[in-house]
C-alpha cells in the first residue's frame, strides 16, 4: 500500500503542531510539562483525522493510564485502518533544557505492518546504505562489524565513526571501538536521530550500536527503510514484569532478533518535525507572528523530504 499525499501531510501537521505545542516550556527545565504538551496535541489531531486508528507505540500502557496508550483507538473511525507508532517529544532533556536534538516523531502503517513494541530496551544496529547486508550482524563482535564495514566501504578503521548512546552500559563497546582507533560519535539522548545519521554521508557516521529504547528503535526502522538503511534489533527484557508484558504481547521468543522487514512489513510514513534544531531539520521558529517548522517525512520508495510549514501564532 502507498499512501495518498493528502494523508501523509495530515500527519506532517500534527508531528508539527505537537513540536510547537512545546515550544513555550523550551528551557523550562521541566521535561513532563513539555511531553505532556506534546502528548494531548498529538492526541487531539489524530482523534480529528478521518482514520480508523490505533496505537501500536505509544507513551505506555492503559494501567498506567497516560494519552496515547498502547492499544488506544485513534481518528473518527471513518477512512483507513491504521497501526501508529508516536513519540511525541523523543528527547524530553533536549527540550527541558532547550539543547539542539529534540524531535516529535511518529510512524504509521497500514494495520498489521507495524511492530507492537514493548516498553523495554533494545540492542539496536543501523548501518549505511552502501554496506552489503551480511556484513553486519547484531552476532558477530563488534570487532568484527567495524571491520567488515570498513572493508566494504574500502576504508581503513580509522576512517570509520560509529554513533554510541553515552551511557554507562555502553563502557565495553566505547572501549573496544577506541582500542581499533574507530571513531566513536557520542549522543546523549536521541537515538531516532542518532540511528538517522547513518541515511547520510554529509553526517560522517557509518553505523549506529547500542541499548536504547525498543519504542525508538521501531520509529527509527521506519525512516531507515526508506533509505534502504540496515537496522537490526533485539529486546532486551530484564523483569519479571517485562517478560510478562512481551508475552501478553504475543512475543515468544524473548531472544529473537528482528531485521527491519520483522519491524516495518510494508510501507509506513515516518514523520520527524525538530522542536529544537538537529542534523535532520530546523527547530521551531517563531517569527513576525507565525511559527515555522520542519519535518522530515519519508514513505518508502516514494519519499524522503523535509517539509516546511509555517502555522500562525495565535
Ligand atoms: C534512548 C533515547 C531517548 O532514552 O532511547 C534513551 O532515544 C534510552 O536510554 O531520547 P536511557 O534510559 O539510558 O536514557 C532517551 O535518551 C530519553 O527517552
Amino acid at each position: 500500500m502507498s499512501f495518498n499525499k493528502n494523508l501523509i501531510n495530515s500527519f506532517v501537521n500534527i508531528t508539527s503542531k505537537a513540536a510547537i505545542s512545546c515550544f513555550k516550556y523550551l528551557g523550562k527545565n521541566d521535561k513532563n510539562l513539555a511531553d505532556k504538551a506534546a502528548t494531548d496535541e498529538m492526541r487531539k489531531n489524530l482523534n480529528l483525522l478521518d482514520i480508523d486508528g490505533k496505537v501500536v507505540i505509544g507513551e505506555g500502557e492503559l494501567d498506567e493510564a497516560p494519552m496515547l496508550y498502547i492499544g488506544e483507538k485513534l481518528g473518527t473511525g471513518n477512512g483507513p485502518r491504521l497501526d501508529i507508532a508516536v513519540d511525541p517529544l523523543e528527547g524530553t532533556n533536549f527540550a527541558a533544557k532547550n539543547l539542539p536534538g529534540a524531535l516529535s516523531v511518529m510512524a504509521v502503517s497500514k494495520k498489521g505492518d507495524l511492530f507492537h513494541a514493548p516498553e523495554t530496551y533494545m540492542n539496536k544496529l543501523a548501518v549505511s546504505a552502501d554496506v552489503p547486508f551480511d556484513a553486519t550482524d547484531l552476532d558477530f563482535d563488534i570487532e568484527k562489524n567495524v571491520k567488515n564495514i570498513a572493508d566494504s566501504k574500502k576504508k581503513e578503521l580509522n576512517q570509520i565513526t560509529i554513533c554510541v548512546l553515552d551511557r554507562p552500559r555502553h563502557a565495553d563497546i566505547i572501549e573496544k571501538l577506541k582500542k581499533i582507533h574507530v571513531n566513536v560519535k557520542l549522543i546523549t539522548d536521541g537515538d531516532v536521530s542518532g540511528a538517522l545519521l547513518v541515511t547520510n554521508k554529509k553526517y560522517n557516521v557509518d553505523a549506529y550500536f547500542g541499548i536504547g529504547g525498543g519504542p525508538e528503535g521501531v520509529l527509527a526502522a521506519s525512516a531507515l527503510d526508506a533509505y534502504n538503511c540496515k537496522f537490526q534489533g533485539r529486546f532486551l527484557f530484564e523483569t519479571d514484569e517485562d517478560k510478562k508484558r512481551a508475552k501478553n504481547m504475543g512475543i515468544t521468543d524473548l531472544n529473537k532478533k528482528y531485521d527491519l522487514k520483522d519491524i516495518v512489513k510494508g510501507d509506513s510514513i515516518f514523520c520527524a518535525t525538530g522542536i529544537t534544531k538537529n542534523e535532520h531539520v530546523n527547530g521551531v521558529i517563531l517569527n513576525e507572528g507565525k511559527f515555522i517548522t520542519e519535518t522530515l517525512v519519508t514513505c518508502k520508495n516514494t519519499l524522503i523530504n523535509v517539509v516546511k510549514k509555517e502555522v500562525p501564532a495565535t
